[in-house]
């Protein structure tokens, strides 16, 4: 066990739009209740360059992105007993404290415990940061901060997984990937046969399509994305089924009515577009046809509908990290990955 300030190089975010500056950055030992992680692989989600454009109501600047990574527990603080020095983990921006009014209700994978830090950039114990560079604090970002060689995360946010799992990849299960299985799998909860249109064709509109609805054995898929090139990759996952709005001057949610028989049992919006949105809602079917938002959409857009189309029958639904409880979840789906089955794993603990 190690308490001594680290001096690590990290992307800094000093202004919104403005290239990330690598600095070297001053990570101060983890206080009680905290771990302090060497980030191996972090990649790259929408959601991070959704907050570094300035768009994100709760982004602060300086601060350090990411949130999708893995790496290895290099000491823990005061109290902490789930993970050790050695560990081999994945940050979890959507904590699970196991306690708290949410994490007891068995209804969310929502957490209490720290969001109230966390959405200001700070750590619970003392609503500072343990980033600085020459004396200036740099804020977190969503408790995770993995664009850094070093951060610092609450115990809350830790997922402890299989140390044999190849953590440059694993590390695509601390956001969009389990985004996109879970939409499908815990949220819509998509039967076999069902008729799915998927909105946006990036990591989550991908893992939506690929794993996810194979996994629900839906029968017919439409993926719409206005980036043709999304195309080719989404083939290697299967897909067989493409509409791009631009070939068609009827609007697209009309485009699918009219493909479908009348619309489809469910879709799923993963590109953060309110009119997108509410294109998903209303390509579903009278009387029961399920979309769910994923996509997250920036400071002062709203969504719109007649609310007609919920009268009759439409049911609008929205999904954090595909409803997984993080720390009891990530380790399942890494395991599941290791043995390379495709079967949904145990669902949400009570
Ligand atoms: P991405 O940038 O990899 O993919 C977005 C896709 O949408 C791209 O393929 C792009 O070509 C397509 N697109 C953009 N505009 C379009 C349009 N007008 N019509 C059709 N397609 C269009 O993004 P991602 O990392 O997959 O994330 C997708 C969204 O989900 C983002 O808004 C992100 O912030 C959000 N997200 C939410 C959660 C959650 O828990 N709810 C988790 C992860 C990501
Ligand atoms: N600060 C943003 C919040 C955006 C948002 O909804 N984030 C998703 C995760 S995106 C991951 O790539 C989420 O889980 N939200 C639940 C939560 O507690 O933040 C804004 O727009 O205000
Ligand atoms: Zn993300």
């Amino acid at each position: 066990q190690r308490y001594y300030y680290l001096y690590y190089v990290s992307a800094v975010a000093y202004e919104a739009n403005k290239p990330l500056v690598i600095e070297d950055v001053e990570v101060a030992p983890p206080q009680a209740g905290e771990v302090r992680v060497q980030i191996l692989f972090t990649a790259l989600c929408h959601t991070d360059a959704y907050t570094w454009s300035g768009k994100d109501p709760e982004g602060l600047f300086p601060c350090i992105l990411g949130h999708e990574a893995a790496g290895i527990v290099e000491s823990v603080g005061e109290g902490v007993t789930e993970v050790k020095p050695g560990d081999h983990v994945i940050p979890c921006y959507q904590a699970e404290c196991k306690e708290c009014k949410f994490c007891k209700s068995g209804k969310t994978n929502l957490c209490g415990k720290i969001r109230g830090a966390t959405g200001v950039g700070v750590m619970m114990n003392d609503r500072k940061s343990r980033f600085s560079v020459k004396g200036t604090p740099i804020y977190h970002f969503m408790g995770t901060s993995t664009f850094s060689q070093y951060t610092v995360v609450h115990d809350v946010s830790v997922a402890k997984i299989d140390p044999q799992a190849p953590l440059e990849k694993v590390c695509l299960l601390g956001c969009g990937v389990p985004t996109g299985l879970g939409a499908v799998w815990n949220t819509a909860k998509v039967e076999a046969g069902s008729n799915v249109a998927i909105f946006g064709l990036g990591t989550v509109g991908l893992a939506v399509s690929g794993r996810g609805c194979k996994s629900s054995w839906c029968c017919t898929n439409n993926r719409i994305d206005i980036d043709t090139r999304k195309f080719d990759r989404a083939k290697e996952f299967g897909v067989t089924e493409f509409v791009n709005p631009k070939d068609h001057e009827k609007p697209i949610q009309q485009v699918l009515v009219d493909m479908t028989d009348g619309g489809v049992d469910y879709s799923f919006e993963c590109i953060g577009n309110v009119s997108i949105m509410r294109a998903a809602l209303e390509c579903c079917h009278k009387g029961w046809g399920t979309s769910v938002i994923v996509g997250v959409a920036a400071s002062g857009q709203e969504i719109a509908t007649r609310p007609f189309q919920l009268v009759t029958g439409r049911v609008w639904k929205g999904t954090a990290f595909g409803g997984f409880k993080s720390r009891t979840q990530v380790p399942q789906l890494v395991d599941k990955y290791m043995k390379k089955v495709n079967q949904t794993p145990t669902p949400n603990p009570k």
